[in-house]
């Protein structure tokens, strides 16, 4: 598999323009979006990740094999940024997810050890309600005990069937998540 960084944009005139399906990747601050996508596409450092909350601030566009765009979009959620800022991210984020003919389907991603947040419910409702198709990967399973996986996958259950459990750890998921991939999009 080939994969490279395409582009980062803050503004809708700066997404690619060619068509390609789209892959996105939702979720807060810090859930690890990037880390998945490393994962995905087995190359550690072509996402950006960061301890640091909230340093994403543009949307990124990864090509994958030519045939598709992994899409990592800024964290929701994260307190620290000032108003205005907030305002601009959820605009661009807004924009994306409403108008974007390209997407195919959106990775909205939990971490274990919280399950369901206010904020990634916000989320869930919002892409139901603009017919958006998605699937929920639980990540950070490696920092749980097995009893631990257990009810938390239980608790996220009751709200979506079939999460996906990961770790960018240990690398439990990548072919699961990637198989989601390929039903949705095959070659
Ligand atoms: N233990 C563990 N740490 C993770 C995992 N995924 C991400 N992290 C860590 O969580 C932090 C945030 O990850 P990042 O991918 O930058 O999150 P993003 O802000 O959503 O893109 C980093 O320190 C990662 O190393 C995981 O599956 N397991
Ligand atoms: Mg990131």
């Amino acid at each position: 598999m080939e994969a490279e960084f395409v582009l980062s944009a803050n503004a809708p005139e700066q997404f690619p323009a060619d068509g390609l399906a789209e892959v996105a990747f939702l979720g807060r601050s810090n859930v690890g979006k990037s880390s998945l996508i490393n994962a995905l596409l087995g190359q550690k450092g072509l996402a950006f990740t960061s301890s640091t909350p909230g340093r994403t601030q543009t949307i990124n566009f990864y090509r994958v094999d030519n045939r598709l765009y992994f899409v990592d979009l800024p964290g929701y959620g994260y307190a620290k940024v000032p108003r205005g800022m907030t305002n601009e991210w959820k605009q661009l984020i807004d924009e994306y997810l409403t108008r974007r003919d390209s997407l195919q389907m959106s990775f909205l991603i939990l971490d274990a050890r919280r399950g369901w947040m206010e904020k990634d419910l916000e989320l869930k409702s919002w892409l139901e309600y603009q017919g958006r198709n998605y699937l929920v990967v639980v990540t950070k399973m490696d920092k749980l005990n097995q009893a631990q996986q257990q009810r938390g996958m239980a608790a996220i259950r009751k709200i979506v069937a079939d999460p996906l459990p990961f770790s960018a750890v240990t690398g439990r998921g990548v072919r699961e998540i990637w198989q989601a991939i390929s039903k949705t999009h095959p070659q």
